[in-house]
């Protein structure tokens, strides 16, 4: 097997998850760095068919999305399986990976609203990782990208407010799917691994993180990924956040 390239964005939810399916999986691969907005264009050059991180470059293929990645690897390495062989429960990590692949927007958008406000914060997401430049140079003049990517995201104050006071329902509903077995089941499947970035992004949130790490959601999170790098100090307006707290 050629060496896997995984094409990643620093702080990229789904990049992560992509990464920890690798890991499972025992699949050595290179991470390259790529700039927001900036990796639509080299994807695109390197002929990627979309312009969205995660895509992976695996035995002469180019694979992208996370949900697509995790049925390539299941299916070059089906063990360890990343999706359950019991049928009834087969059909129920999918539904919960489905829907966290929507889920994932919530997240983005509150980051690139956050951003948008001050792009101090943004650093501490690039931890560790290679832009070619250095990452204090990158944050300095990254005021287009962070304002492209808020209107690409429509990280616009009507949308995060809503994102906000719908994002308990969410949790509620991934505690559920952990109380029903369907995630956290033990050895960790595919909806864990989409929605548990998703949920430990949410965390990087001073302002979310009390609302959310006391729960099995956010137990799975902090579990499987312990080391997310990233903080955004208090942001969103207090009123925002009255839903989290009823
Ligand atoms: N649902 C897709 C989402 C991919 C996606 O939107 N990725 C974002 C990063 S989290 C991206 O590449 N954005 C382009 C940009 O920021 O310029 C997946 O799971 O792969």
């Amino acid at each position: 097997m050629g060496e896997a390239k995984l094409y990643v964005i620093p702080g990229s939810h789904p990049s992560r998850c992509a990464m920890l399916m690798l890991e499972r999986k025992g699949i050595p691969f290179k991470r390259v760095d790529l700039m927001p907005v900036i990796s639509k264009g080299v994807l695109r050059a390197m002929r990627f068919p979309d312009n969205t991180v995660p895509a992976l470059k695996l035995e002469g293929r180019r694979i992208q999305g996370s949900r697509e990645i995790a049925r390539e690897l299941e299916r070059i390495q089906p063990d360890p399986p990343l999706f359950p062989a019991d049928p009834d429960l087969g059909v129920q990590v999918a539904d919960a990976e489905r829907w966290g692949d929507t889920f994932q927007q919530k997240p983005r958008r509150f980051s690139w609203w956050a951003f948008k406000r001050d792009r101090a914060p943004m650093a501490s997401y690039s931890e560790g990782a290679r832009l070619g430049i250095p990452v204090g140079l990158a944050v300095k003049t990254g005021g287009p990208i962070v304002s492209l990517s808020a209107r690409f995201n429509e990280a616009t104050d009507e949308n995060v407010r809503a994102d906000l006071a719908s994002l308990r329902r969410d949790l509620d509903r991934i505690d559920q799917w952990i109380a029903d077995g369907v995630m956290a089941g033990g050895e960790p499947n595919v909806a864990d691994f989409q929605i548990a970035p998703s949920v430990r992004l949410a965390m990087t949130f001073d302002d979310l993180r009390p609302y959310i790490e006391q729960r099995p959601a956010g137990r799975l999170a902090i579990g499987l990924i312990p080391d997310f790098a990233g903080r955004t100090p208090p942001v969103f307006p207090p009123e925002w956040l009255e839903p989290l707290k009823a």
